[in-house]
């Protein structure tokens, strides 16, 4: 069994992988990156990952970075905790790796442009344009999945994998920065879903654990926060 360390943030897409990590059961350290002290730039985080991104996880001392590559390769270490559906053909694994892409590919960027408008255009009236159009697009992403949440529980069919988990992140991130979730009953009642989950609640207590310390240090990144644009 790898050692195993996260680094990750509260909030963050890293809570992806926490839930990946919490459903495996398995042992792991967390290493809490605070933003508004730069760690993530630091020359050391970046010799992690050079993107100044989040989350990496260090198995053994060697860092994978970018949820996908994380996830998929939790999923080959861990096989029986099915995280991804089996897959029995190569055609039937680009499928389930084309839905899984399209969280960190299509709908993160999305989610970013909606919470931190002002980092994508600083222009007056920019902010506002980038919001606007972003929530739109995003409803148009959102529609087929919706959809398909219908139809069946999970995103994968009857059995949860970590697409759900993906969904669970991006909805937390959007509803919570004023997204309109009416035309969403099935979404927001798979989010409900998930929130029930004993692996979804251990990882969303680490990072709250995580916020109470940044809070307490002065360090929660409240710039963050889009209801503080103007
Ligand atoms: N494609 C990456 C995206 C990672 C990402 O954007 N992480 C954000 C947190 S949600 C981050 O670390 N942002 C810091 C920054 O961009 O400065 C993945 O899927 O892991």
């Amino acid at each position: 069994m790898p050692e195993l360390t996260l680094h990750f943030a509260p909030g963050a897409c890293s809570r992806v992988t926490l839930i990946a990590l919490e459903t495996l059961e398995v042992a792991f350290n967390t290493e809490l990156v605070i933003f508004m002290q730069g760690a993530h730039k630091s020359p050391k985080f970046k010799q992690l990952n050079p993107s100044s991104k989040i989350p990496v996880l260090v198995a053994d001392g060697i860092p994978i970075s970018q949820n996908i590559a994380i996830l998929t390769w939790l999923d080959a270490c861990y096989p029986n905790a099915q995280l991804l559906p089996k897959s029995n053909t190569p055609m039937e694994r680009a499928q389930l790796l084309s839905q899984l892409a399209r969280f960190p590919s299509d709908l993160h960027p999305l989610v970013s442009r909606i919470r931190v408008p002002h980092f994508f255009c600083d222009l007056p009236g920019g902010p506002e344009r980038v919001l606007s159009m972003a929530t739109q697009i995003m409803r148009e992403q959102l529609e087929p999945i919706e959809q398909k949440l219908a139809r069946q529980p999970w995103l994968a069919g009857q059995q949860w994998s970590v697409l759900d988990a993906y969904l669970h992140w991006v909805w937390f991130r959007i509803t919570g920065a004023g997204f309109d979730a009416t035309d969403f009953p099935y979404i927001s009642a798979h989010y409900s879903k998930t929130l029930a989950m004993p692996a979804v609640k251990r990882a969303i207590a680490r990072e709250y654990e995580a916020e109470t310390y940044l809070e307490s240090k002065g360090l929660n990144p409240t710039f963050l926060n889009p209801k503080q644009l103007d």
